[in-house]
Order: C-alpha cells, then sequence, then structure tokens
C-alpha cells in the first residue's frame, strides 16, 4: 500500500550544487495557458514568435524536455501537479472533487519558511474551483477576477496585457507590506483555446509572397488557421510577458527574484495543423506530397512528442544560459525548484532533475504511457517508439511500465483516500 511505498522507496535527502541558490529570493510563477515548445525559436517574415521567451530560454535554466500530466482537469490539474508532486486522479478532478484533501504543496512548504503566498488570475475566482482550492493549498490570497479593473476582455476574460500591466502594482504593495520573501503565481488566460479574438491583438504575419512565373503572389498560409491564430496569439502572451518584465524591473521588483515560466499542457491544435504547416508549398498553394523529397513527415509519435511545453527559471543575473534535457514531468517542479528554494516534500513522487542522469527522467501519463530519454511508451497499444537508436534491455519496459503504474494508483489513492493526513 501507499505507506509501504514510501517506506521503500524513501529518497534520503542529497543535495547537489543547485540546493539553496534561490534560497529567501521572491519568486513568480507564470502559469503559462497553452504554451507549447514547438514556438519557441520560430519566425516568420523574418519575426519571431516568442522574441522574448527565445531570450528568457537562452539566458536562464531552460528545460527542453518537458510535459504537463494532465488529466480531465486541464489547467486546474497542472496546478496540483506542480504543487505537489503527485500526479492526477483517475476519478474526477482533484481542484472539483477532492478540495477537502490535505496536501504538501510548495506554496505551504513555503509558507512555513515566512513566505507570503499569492495567486492572481483574470477569470472568475471560481472557475476550476480555484477559489476554494487555492485557500487548501496555502495560498494566502487569491486576486481573481473581482480584483481587477476589466478595461480589456478577450476569450475567457481579462486580457494578459491587462492582467500584467495591473499585476505591477499589486506586487509592489505584497513587497513593501510583507516582513519576508514573496511567492506569487500568475496565470494567464488569453491564450486559451479558440483564440476567437486574435484580430484584436494580432503583429504576426503569417501569409508567403512568392514569385510564380514571373508574378508576385500573395499566399495567405497559415493567417486563416487554427494554428495561425495560435501562433498569433502566442506572439501576443509573449509581448504581454516582455511587458511585465520590464514594468516589474522599472518598479526594482526584478532585482531579488526568480521568475519561472511554464506551459500548462499542449493546446490540443489537430495532427493535421501541424502536417499543414510543415509541408505547405507557397508556389502551388498545395500539400507537398508524401512522395516528395522535401516532405517532412509528422508521424502520430511526432504530434504526442510535440505536447512537450516549456519549463523556464529565469532571473535578471543571469547571462549564459543552461540547458536541461532530461525528460521531466510536472511533478518534478516541485524537488527541482524545490531543492534550489531548500523545502523539501518528503511524498513527492516526482525527483530532483537537477541530481538525477538524463537516463533516469521519466515522465508518466495518466493513462500509463510514458516519455524516456530512450523511448516513448504507449500504454493504451502496448507499443514502444524508439526516440534514440540502440538497444533495450530486457526489462526495460517491464520495469518502467511497472513503476508508471505504481505511482499512478499511489498518487490516485492518496488523493481519493485523503491519506497525507493519515500518513503524517
Ligand atoms: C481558466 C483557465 C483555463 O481560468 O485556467 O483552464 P483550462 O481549460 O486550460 O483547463
Ligand atoms: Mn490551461
Amino acid at each position: 500500500d501507499v505507506s509501504d511505498y514510501y517506506s521503500e522507496n524513501s529518497k534520503s535527502l542529497k543535495a547537489n550544487e543547485y540546493t539553496g541558490i534561490f534560497e529567501g529570493k521572491n519568486v513568480i510563477a507564470i502559469h503559462a495557458e497553452s504554451l507549447q515548445t514547438f514556438v519557441i525559436g520560430m519566425e516568420f517574415n523574418g519575426k519571431e514568435v516568442t522574441p522574448t521567451l527565445n531570450k528568457l530560454t537562452s539566458s536562464g535554466m531552460y528545460f527542453n524536455n518537458f510535459y504537463a500530466q494532465v488529466g480531465v482537469g486541464t489547467s486546474s490539474d497542472t496546478e496540483f501537479t506542480y504543487a505537489t508532486s503527485l500526479l492526477p486522479s483517475n476519478n474526477g478532478t482533484v481542484f472539483v472533487n477532492y478540495y477537502n484533501d490535505r496536501f504538501v504543496t510548495i506554496q505551504n512548504l513555503l509558507k512555513n519558511k515566512g513566505y507570503y503566498v499569492f495567486s492572481m488570475h483574470g477569470n472568475v475566482g471560481d472557475f476550476w474551483n480555484r477559489e476554494t482550492m487555492h485557500m487548501n493549498m496555502g495560498y494566502d490570497k487569491f486576486y481573481s477576477k473581482s480584483s481587477f479593473i476589466i478595461d480589456e476582455e478577450y476569450g475567457l476574460g481579462l486580457s494578459d496585457e491587462s492582467f500584467f500591466r495591473q499585476a505591477v502594482p499589486m506586487i509592489k504593495e505584497i513587497s513593501e507590506n510583507v516582513s519576508g520573501p514573496y511567492y506569487g503565481t500568475l496565470i494567464t488566460l488569453t491564450n486559451h483555446t479558440p483564440w476567437k479574438d486574435v484580430n484584436a491583438y494580432d503583429e504576426l504575419d503569417l501569409g508567403i509572397d512568392v514569385n510564380v512565373d514571373g508574378e508576385e503572389v500573395r499566399r495567405e498560409y497559415l493567417n486563416n488557421t487554427m494554428m495561425g491564430k495560435y501562433l498569433k496569439s502566442v506572439n501576443y502572451m509573449d509581448r504581454s510577458i516582455a511587458n511585465f518584465i520590464s514594468d516589474m524591473d522599472k518598479e526594482g521588483l526584478l532585482d531579488n527574484t526568480v521568475i519561472v515560466i511554464y506551459g500548462d499542457h499542449d493546446a490540443r491544435i489537430p495532427k493535421k495543423q501541424f502536417d499543414y504547416m510543415y509541408n505547405y508549398d507557397p508556389i502551388t498553394d498545395t500539400m507537398i506530397s508524401s512522395e516528395d523529397e522535401n516532405y517532412k513527415e509528422f508521424t502520430n509519435y511526432d504530434y504526442e512528442l510535440s505536447k512537450i511545453v516549456p519549463f523556464i527559471i529565469w532571473s535578471k543575473d543571469m547571462d549564459k544560459g543552461t540547458t536541461i534535457n532530461t525528460p521531466m514531468g510536472m511533478i518534478d517542479v516541485l524537488p527541482t525548484l524545490g531543492n534550489m528554494l531548500n523545502v523539501y516534500n518528503k511524498y513527492a513522487l516526482g525527483k530532483d532533475i537537477m541530481g538525477i542522469k538524463k537516463e533516469d527522467g521519466i515522465v508518466v501519463f495518466k493513462d500509463g504511457s510514458y516519455i524516456t530519454d530512450k523511448v516513448y511508451f504507449n500504454a493504451k497499444t502496448n507499443e514502444t517508439y524508439m526516440i534514440s537508436n540502440g538497444i533495450l534491455e530486457n526489462d526495460y519496459i517491464s520495469k518502467r511500465s511497472e513503476y508508471a503504474d505504481k505511482i499512478i494508483e499511489v498518487s490516485n489513492n492518496i488523493i481519493v483516500y485523503d491519506l497525507i493526513d493519515k500518513l503524517d
């Protein structure tokens, strides 16, 4: 059972060169709605889609093999997995169904160290039952839609630009009123599907001007596609983050603060949209055929693997970037970032990524599928897809499948039977 799991797997705390590097610093964690990694470094007509994130990923700590581990609770499951280092529940959504349980969270661990812990979001407070669950998680205050002036609305609520603009004086006030450091989660909103208001903030041309038989023609390419809307919206979020960082800096709020940014889950853009983006031929205004030597194959596995999201840890004083390519999931955040802040959760099922070898990284998904540096294992079809060349040991898959099933079961039991309270 669960208590046996913890006694058999009790991880002795191992310090490494990252232990405590951010101890006592403020943290602002930006929960970036539907931000996927494939946009990082992309350019159209000489313009970067994510100029700000490109800078942050190349100067800060960039985890480029990072996955969300969500169930039906999407955004809220990411908040939960990040905070607790447990996987989401198999029965219902933790935020909605198990908001009374006790969990050890990064929020209450930091609170115990004297941090003031808050969250901000431009949607109504009861969405995903956040109003209740954020208090349970240990936040001192949740600034939801009613705490902001609603002067611009896109999609589900307050626009990201306005949200971030208003957040800065609020953070300033917090910084002046608290005696210790603070930890804040800022949950973005505008990049939520289906990006229907995109024309109001679009600054990215995804069309192509091409010369066909001596004539200049205009191809709209991605401009009116779902993928295009997404890219334009991501570009907008990137601008909003740039403004936020610069406003924070003007107020002197970056000097002792670490910025964390994570994509909360993939944007659910259909595979066909990727095929089109990668294989469009502007000359013929059609898709390249799969027989063509320039055809870029995008398989079902490529599609699964493209659900990767960025995880960035950045502070103003960082200049030479570090890229960490160990496979990791949202449940590894608390052990990894926690080590840097010097907090520890003995119930964490994730790992401190700075303390393991690349081959020991594993991302377990809700359905028992997983990703390592060598394979993507699909638990539904029982298929193993090789990510890197080489031969697998005989028990490579069976061992990891067993591990995946185990941590899914342990998480689920903790959630459904409220076990932390009983184990502690
Ligand atoms: C809503 C936002 C979106 O407030 O966090 O939730 P999602 O649909 O991504 O789970
Ligand atoms: Mn979300």
